[in-house]
């Protein structure tokens, strides 16, 4: 099976990541032989000095590693590899090179004799800003209703797209006030994914990802500066971005607190650039989880804004009146969940339990008003989950735990610390007997896997940021190599970064706007077996296993398309190792 390495030992990653996509392209793996390309992985981007740092080496009976600068046999480091396990969901038997200690600044890459080098990485102490800086322009890239300019954008300038302000009322959000067919206007908010449409539930816990990114590191976000139209005035640009979604979420509640479950065209617009979309656009049915998590964002919005309130002139306190009148709708209308429009064929993001968006609610307007009786409204489920845009009750407990100083004396400070902790302590379980060192499991390759490890390592680091230990905040650390490269493919799933990237992403805009390279900073979804566009695709997947199920292709939208959900998580992380790691 090592055949093929003896001679590659000096194998260069270009070489190797050419041959791999040849394979793809071809439809055809190393028949019988482990690829070479695949022997080492490693985050590609690299590490904080003081970070926890780990590459992944498919077994082939060495048993030490060594740090080489890049491009040359200059030792810097060498150490031993853990014994060799198998990881189920690829079903590979690796060992871990742990170069932790290894702390100087530069370029490197992992050597194994035997095996080709890995791909390279640096080692620097601001290594994850441009990251950050970049996952946050998707959002500004990603603007409906304005045109991007080319001072903010480069050669990712274009009109604007979705004007959305005259929009239909659907039948099914039709009320006495609004009848079917009254127009709205309803602009700004952010495309949600690869296509154009505007969904309430999945802004929920992308806003609220942002602002929580902001709100816990405040200081880092004071500073960051990410070329919008709006860097440089007194507001923090994640905020400014924030805003522009916000600013569209108010327009989606109706007249009696209800919220619109989505913005959307009734039909998928084709692989067009925004300003071609579709402008025959409709409001669709108030949903108890749209307005839920309606309420949570504005809440949570509502007090983050308030020191801006000279920027913002009355948002603070209209973001409030709008969450208590969609909570106050929720009570009155507990069950209503969302059914598709048999003339309707966009996302549904059809929610069954909105237990969590209501404990999540209840848990931001407690925060925010310091009323007893909404955390007595909060019931929450004995076992705290990895949030996604269907289970957002951990959400309540960031919140909480960010807060819990400075809460009234209802508030159970050490089951908030528990619920915080108990998450945190699964994870790790799990990363530490991983034989990639990670939380992800077989079970996690769902659609958008790659947002499942990078919320896993948000809870991590809300367990580091609660009791300091340090194992979360590494674990948090090998979720996030995770995604930039020490994976069962050696990819990096984010855009614009690492050695070998993500080059056709199921988005609208990357297809259409004739740019070979699509912008940088966008979270791709990840591998998933589901594999429910096979049909639509010329190529076929390279393989079903579900950590390697994965086709660097636009028609494969189950594991190449971006989304606003996926690319907070990647804000937030990226953010946040920049700051705690330091
Ligand atoms: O482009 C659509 C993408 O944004 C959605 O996530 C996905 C699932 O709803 O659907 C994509 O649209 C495809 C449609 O579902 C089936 N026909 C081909 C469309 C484009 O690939
Ligand atoms: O991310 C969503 C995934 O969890 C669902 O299983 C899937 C089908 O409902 O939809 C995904 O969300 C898509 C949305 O419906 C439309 N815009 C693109 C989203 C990402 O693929």
């Amino acid at each position: 099976m090592l055949r093929g390495f003896f001679y590659l030992t000096r194998f260069s990653m270009k070489a190797a990541a050419a041959c791999l996509s040849v394979s793809l392209v071809a439809g055809i793996a190393f028949a019988g032989e482990a690829d070479p390309a695949l022997a080492i992985r490693v985050n590609q981007l690299g590490f904080m000095p003081l970070a926890h740092k780990v590459a992944v080496v498919s077994a082939s009976g060495a048993t030490a590693f060594s740090i080489v600068r890049a491009g040359t046999s200059k030792v810097v480091y060498s150490g031993k590899l853990s014994a060799a396990a198998t990881w189920e969901a690829s079903g590979e038997s690796v060992q871990l090179a742990d170069f932790s200690a290894f702390q100087r600044t530069g370029d490197y890459q992992v050597r194994v004799t035997g095996l080709p080098d890995s791909p390279r990485f640096g080692v620097r102490t601001d290594q994850y800003a441009q990251l950050n800086q970049s996952a946050l322009r998707y959002y500004y890239l990603n603007r409906a209703s304005i045109a991007v300019s080319k001072q903010f954008a480069g050669k990712y300038a274009r009109a604007a797209g979705h004007p959305d302000d005259r929009v239909i009322v659907h039948a099914s959000a039709a009320t006495a006030t609004r009848p079917e067919g009254t127009v709205i206007a309803s602009p700004k908010g952010w495309y949600d994914a690869g296509d154009y449409n505007k969904y309430i539930v999945n802004s929920g816990i992308s806003t609220y990802t942002l602002l929580a990114a902001y709100e816990h590191f405040p200081d880092y976000y004071r500073k960051q500066s990410s070329n919008i139209p709006e860097s440089g005035d007194a507001v923090p640009d994640v905020l400014n971005e924030a805003m522009w979604n916000l600013a569209w979420m108010l327009t989606m509640q109706d007249e009696d607190g209800g919220v619109y479950h989505k913005l959307t065209n009734k039909l998928f617009d084709g692989m067009v650039m925004p300003e071609q979309g579709s402008v025959e656009r409709y409001v669709v049915q108030k949903t108890t989880a749209a307005t839920l998590d309606f309420a949570a964002v504005m809440a949570t919005a509502s007090r983050i804004y308030r020191q801006y309130d000279s920027a913002f002139p009355g948002f603070s306190a209209r973001a409030l009146k709008s969450a208590e009148r969609a909570w106050q709708w929720a009570q009155a209308n507990p069950g209503v969940l969302y059914r598709q429009p048999a003339d309707v064929k966009t996302g549904e993001y059809a929610d069954r339990n909105v237990s969590d968006e209501l404990a999540w609610a209840a848990a931001e307007l407690y925060i925010t008003t310091k009323n007893d009786s909404y955390y007595q409204a909060m019931r929450l489920p004995q076992v705290s989950t990895v949030p996604s845009w269907s289970d957002v009750g951990s959400l309540a407990w960031i919140s909480l735990s960010q807060h819990r100083s400075n809460l009234t004396a209802t508030a159970d400070r050490q089951l908030i610390a528990t619920h915080i902790d108990q998450l945190a302590s699964t994870l790790l379980d799990r990363t530490e007997k991983s034989a990639y060192n990670v939380a992800m499991q077989t079970a996690d390759f769902v659609w958008g896997s790659n947002a499942v490890a990078l919320n896993q390592a948000m809870m991590l680091i809300q367990g580091y940021r609660l009791n300091a230990r340090r194992e979360y905040l590494d674990a948090a650390q090998s979720l996030f190599d995770y995604v930039l490269g020490r994976n069962a493919i050696n990819r990096s799933f984010v855009t614009g970064y690492g050695s070998m990237q993500p080059m056709h992403p199921h988005h609208r805009i990357s297809q259409a706007d004739g740019i070979v390279e699509p912008a940088p900073g966008m979270l791709i979804g990840g591998p998933t077996a589901l594999q429910i566009d096979a049909r639509e695709c010329k190529v076929p997947y390279p393989s079903k296993v579900p950590a390697k199920s994965y086709l660097d292709d636009v028609c494969s939208y189950t594991t190449t398309e971006v989304a606003i959900n996926w690319n907070a998580p990647l804000v937030y992380v990226s953010g946040a190792l920049q700051v705690l790691t330091r």
